[in-house]
């Protein structure tokens, strides 16, 4: 049988990396070409992504893609996080440099928006949770910019990699979900929201759907790839959890998934959208998934708390001239730091730690900015009259019970407001790396979990593609149980003595504020 080569570009908030997936019948495996950091820079007190910087790593990995293999590929496939967007002159120019997510900018817009529309209102036509940094925030917050002013197009980060690579415009609805224009239910713009706020959907192009086509590469980028052969970009759920969930193994019906990366997304997949007040208040969104699938769930903060911890941790090392508390040098995986610190000694060292000595909402948006991530740690455990973690171990193993605990929370939340039974949890992505918050995980939910892959969103990505050019067949269910059959996994038993998490939970309790209420 004939095999196929796709490549998965896969931008994640702290690396980016092409990935060559090998797809034939009942075979699938993965290659990384190149891997890059994502390093965001802040210029007169905005905090931005290196976009150029970013694009120049997907050149590099496609050509180290190219090089790897002497049979040609079949697609390429983009996926990126959500809500950031690019603004193009008419004759396609970048006009600013995009924004970060997480830059403060958009502090003051929940406000205005509630002015224009309640947010009861917004979410029963879009059913997005509230994230002070959704796409619409982040327009309502640049109108009167000259740059907005000046757009003749927006373009969200996959469909603007995608349009610098094949000079082809267009807004993938899986990642167009998240900018909260979307109405869940006919899947296509929101056109009264976008009016009651004052923004001009004219600059959005035309939707696209996974498995559809996107272009193909201009000729500069196969000059400068050293790629031959006119080369398709096929449109994936290029919402890098869209791709994340496509990637997970499940092989049955009543489960609930775990992304994580510098973010948890805990969840349901589900057939249609939940937008009950209900659910509102407990700030669940509907993002819409690949097949037609809506994806039910909470942000969690993620590894970007421990990421956050171990660059202060490091910078306060270089200050005082030690390497830091856990000693040592070595690799920081999947935390996404290339610092001094020693993660696997750091994890050692938590899972000796006192269990649930203190733990925090992993849900708080406090938690969102960058710089001081231990103090804020420290002081949200006084807040909640918890002991303060006292040593970097500590702290971390603050971080994963939080972790974990807002991993349960989110999963009891969303069964109970679906209506679904849970019997399974799959964690993917990097955190599936970190066995000491896969077994709390398991811990604290009561369910087995079952860990990996931890390359999800690459490997949905070459799914789709892979379907699209045909070397695969069927749906969500075949394309996960090819998954299952070729990918390496882990199973994690719950140990323990649950009731400790629900005591966890109760110390929490008044603090875990219903988000979209406030
Ligand atoms: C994960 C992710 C989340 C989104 C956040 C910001 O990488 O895409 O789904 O809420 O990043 O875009």
């Amino acid at each position: 049988t004939k095999e196929h080569r796709f490549a998965a570009v896969d931008l994640g908030a702290s690396s980016g990396r092409v990935i060559v997936g090998e797809v034939a019948p009942e075979r699938l495996t993965l290659h990384e070409a190149h891997r890059f950091p994502n390093q965001p820079t802040r210029v007169l007190g905005t905090l931005h992504w290196n976009i150029m910087s970013l694009y120049q790593g997907v050149l590099n990995g496609l050509k180290a893609a190219a090089n790897r293999t002497p049979h040609p590929l079949t697609s390429i496939g983009i996926d990126t996080w959500a809500v950031d967007y690019g603004l193009l002159a008419a004759d396609g120019t970048l006009l600013a440099n995009p924004v970060h997510y997480r830059d403060p900018r958009t502090t003051n817009a929940p406000e205005k928006v509630a002015k224009a529309l309640s947010p009861q209102a917004l979410y029963a036509a879009t059913g997005i949770q509230h994230l002070p940094f959704n796409t619409v925030y982040q327009l309502v917050s640049a109108q009167g910019t000259p740059a907005l002013a000046a757009a003749h197009r927006l373009l969200l980060i996959p469909d603007l990699i995608s349009y610098w690579l094949t000079g082809e415009p267009g807004t993938e609805l899986t990642n167009a979900s998240t900018t909260q224009l979307i109405d869940p239910r006919t899947r296509d713009w929101a056109t009264p929201v976008a009016q009651a706020l004052g923004i001009d959907l004219t600059l959005f192009p035309p939707l696209r759907h996974p498995g559809d086509a996107a272009g193909t590469l201009r000729q500069e980028v196969l000059t400068e790839t050293g790629l031959t052969t006119p080369l398709p970009v096929t449109a994936v759920g290029s919402h890098d959890t869209a791709s994340a969930v496509v990637g997970v193994p499940a092989t049955t019906p009543d489960f609930a998934y775990i992304a994580t990366g510098t973010w948890s997304l805990a969840g349901l997949e589900l057939d249609a959208p939940v937008l009950t007040e209900a659910s509102r208040a407990a700030n669940f969104t509907n993002e819409l998934g690949v097949d037609g699938t809506v994806r039910y769930l909470r942000n969690i903060m993620g590894l970007w708390m421990l990421q956050e911890c171990v660059r202060a941790w490091e910078t306060e090392g270089a200050r005082t001239g030690s390497t830091g508390s856990t000693g040592g040098t070595g690799s920081t995986g999947s935390t996404g730091s290339t610092g001094s610190t020693n993660l696997t000694a750091l994890l050692q060292a938590a899972a000796q730690a006192t269990p649930l000595r203190s733990v925090v909402d992993a849900g708080d948006p406090a938690f969102i900015a960058p710089h001081h991530m231990p103090d804020r740690i420290a002081d949200a455990c006084r807040r909640t009259g918890q002991p303060v973690p006292r040593t970097p171990a500590e702290t971390t193993r603050c971080v994963l019970d939080s972790l974990a605990l807002a991993h349960r929370r989110a999963i009891d939340d969303a069964a109970r407001l679906s209506g679904r039974t849970v019997r399974t949890v799959h964690i993917v992505g990097g955190g599936v790396h970190n066995t000491l918050l896969c077994q709390l995980t398991a811990d604290a939910c009561g369910l087995p979990v079952i860990a990996g892959p931890a390359e999800a969103a690459a490997l949905g990505n070459v799914l789709v593609q892979a379907r699209a050019a045909g070397a695969i067949t069927g749906g969500l269910p075949e394309l996960r149980s090819l998954l299952h059959s070729t990918q390496p996994l882990r199973q994690y038993e719950p140990t323990g003595d649950h009731s400790a998490w629900d005591r966890a939970a109760a110390r929490l309790g008044a603090a875990q504020v219903t988000r979209a209420a406030t």
